[in-house]
């Protein structure tokens, strides 16, 4: 199977069960139910159509380590509530005010601020009640794992320091410490999820979180790229917006920036050696793909 195709077959299992995360009430109070116009809300930003690519790294890293892939699905789940809560979250009038996320209105758009601000809430809290119900073994280490990534020493870190710096001189350190924090976090916390719940070993574990840190680095200076050269149509976000951000386009140039990105990929695509062993190559493909990426 190619590694596109495997690509897809974990992005259908994810899209199936986001779809039955959320249920929708009978009516709008019914008690024991989720609110009919939250739940509306949540499934709103949750099911339109994005990449999946944090489930995706969770389940193939389960997979490729021999893991049972049914009892990755739940923490798959969660991983996207998060970053849906993210980006509900990330595009608030008090955050970056965007109007377009993934080729339709933000969530505050269409349901008003303070839905959007409950229903970001509301998944946050949904994903932990998710993993908590989980049977798996290594359940708690996984959680912990995920509360580390996504909350204050993680992506909520690196958030706080991208809205701190905005219009702000700043060196290649913080740049980094940014991305490390906002996109990486989250693609680490994927990677060592698939392969703690297969229970595998510190080593594997490590080299895991080097490839996920060196894929978050590429994603991120290609979602950089993709701010200057991309097209609002393609990218499905308004394009352009981050003149006064600290980006590593802004910081070094469209050029510098496309070098740094194969560089980043490459050492991916090194990482991924050690751990890309069954009879399909996917992680180093997957890293690779990112210097094509036009969404
Ligand atoms: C609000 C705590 C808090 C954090 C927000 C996600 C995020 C952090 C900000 C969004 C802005 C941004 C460029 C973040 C970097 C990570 C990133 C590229 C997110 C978009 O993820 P994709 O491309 O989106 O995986 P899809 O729509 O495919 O899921």
């Amino acid at each position: 199977m190619q590694w596109s195709d495997r690509y897809t077959y974990y992005q259908n299992i994810v899209e199936e069960a986001l779809d039955s995360a959320i249920p929708l009430a009978v009516s709008p109070w019914e008690e024991g139910q989720i609110p009919q116009r939250l739940a509306e809300a949540m499934r709103y930003s949750l099911l339109s159509k994005g990449k999946r690519i944090r489930p995706v790294l969770l389940l193939a890293a389960l997979d490729v380590a021999g893991g049972d892939l049914r009892c990755g699905i739940p923490f798959a789940v969660a991983i996207e509530m998060i970053h849906a809560y993210s980006l509900i979250h990330d595009d608030l009038p008090a955050m970056d005010n965007d109007m377009l996320r993934r080729g339709q209105p933000t969530n505050h758009c269409k349901f008003g601020e303070w839905t959007a601000i409950l229903a970001g809430d509301a998944l946050l809290t949904e994903a932990f009640h998710i993993m908590a119900q989980s049977d798996s073994p290594y359940a708690l280490k996984v959680i912990k794992e995920m509360a580390k990534r996504a909350g204050a020493y993680g992506m909520v870190a690196g958030q706080t320091a991208d809205l701190s710096f905005e219009g702000k001189l700043a060196d290649e350190n913080m740049l980094s410490y940014i991305h490390r924090h906002k996109t990486s976090d989250l693609f680490i916390a994927s990677m060592n999820a698939g392969f703690m719940l297969a229970g595998s070993d510190d080593g594997l574990i490590k080299a895991a979180e080097n490839y996920a840190k060196m894929l978050g680095l590429a994603f991120q200076i290609t979602d950089d790229l993709l701010d200057v050269l991309g097209s609002s149509e393609e990218v499905g976000k308004a394009v352009g917006k981050d003149d006064d951000k600290l980006t590593w386009t802004n910081l070094k140039g469209v050029e510098q920036a496309k070098i740094d990105a194969e560089k980043a990929v490459q050492k991916a695509v090194d990482y991924a050696q050690s751990f890309d062993f069954s009879d399909y190559a996917f992680f180093a493909p997957l890293a690779q793909s990112l210097l094509q990426r036009v969404k």
